[in-house]
């Protein structure tokens, strides 16, 4: 057994198409518990910090303009292999390459409004769980 936590966000289109509760849905479908979450509105500074891995890249100004084009719902996720979970039922970051069945391959547009936002270790998930909840923590589970 190898339970994970791991920290997704739905960005701003999928706010926008309203798939709160279908992206919930299959997270428990699969086996994820949500055991955090929160609706908020980045600034540009946020998005910038949360995506500085990509900071370099060319598509980064329009990814900062993306995630801060409306109001994002983030999210811990915790199951047996979360990240990996997780990362299957988004599909690949092109829904263009996602397999069918994956939340991207249904919802998404394009490459970069993408729905989406899954952590791609367990590393970099504790990063971004603390990123966001560090502050208001976790809810403990008590059954
Ligand atoms: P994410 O970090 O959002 O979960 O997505 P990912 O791992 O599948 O993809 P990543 O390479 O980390 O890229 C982060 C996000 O940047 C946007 N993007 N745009 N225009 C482009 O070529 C391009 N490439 C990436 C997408 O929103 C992608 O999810
Ligand atoms: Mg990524």
């Amino acid at each position: 057994m190898s339970v994970e936590q791991t920290l997704s966000i739905i960005k701003p289109d999928g706010v926008q198409k309203n798939l709160i509760g279908e992206i919930y849905s299959r997270f428990e479908k699969a086996g994820l518990r949500i055991v955090a979450a929160k609706m908020m509105h980045l600034s540009k500074e946020q998005a910038g910090e949360f995506y500085a891995v990509h900071k370099e890249r060319p598509f980064f100004n329009d990814l900062v303009n993306y995630m801060t084009s409306g109001p994002v719902m983030v999210q811990a996720l915790e199951g047996e292999l979360a990240v990996n979970v997780n990362r299957d039922l988004m599909g690949a970051t092109n829904p263009a390459d996602a397999d069918d069945g994956t939340i991207r391959s249904d919802f998404a547009d394009s490459i970069e409004e993408n729905i989406v936002h899954g952590s791609d270790a367990v590393e970099t998930a504790a990063a971004e769980i603390r990123f966001f909840f560090g502050s208001d923590g976790i809810c403990p589970r008590t059954r």
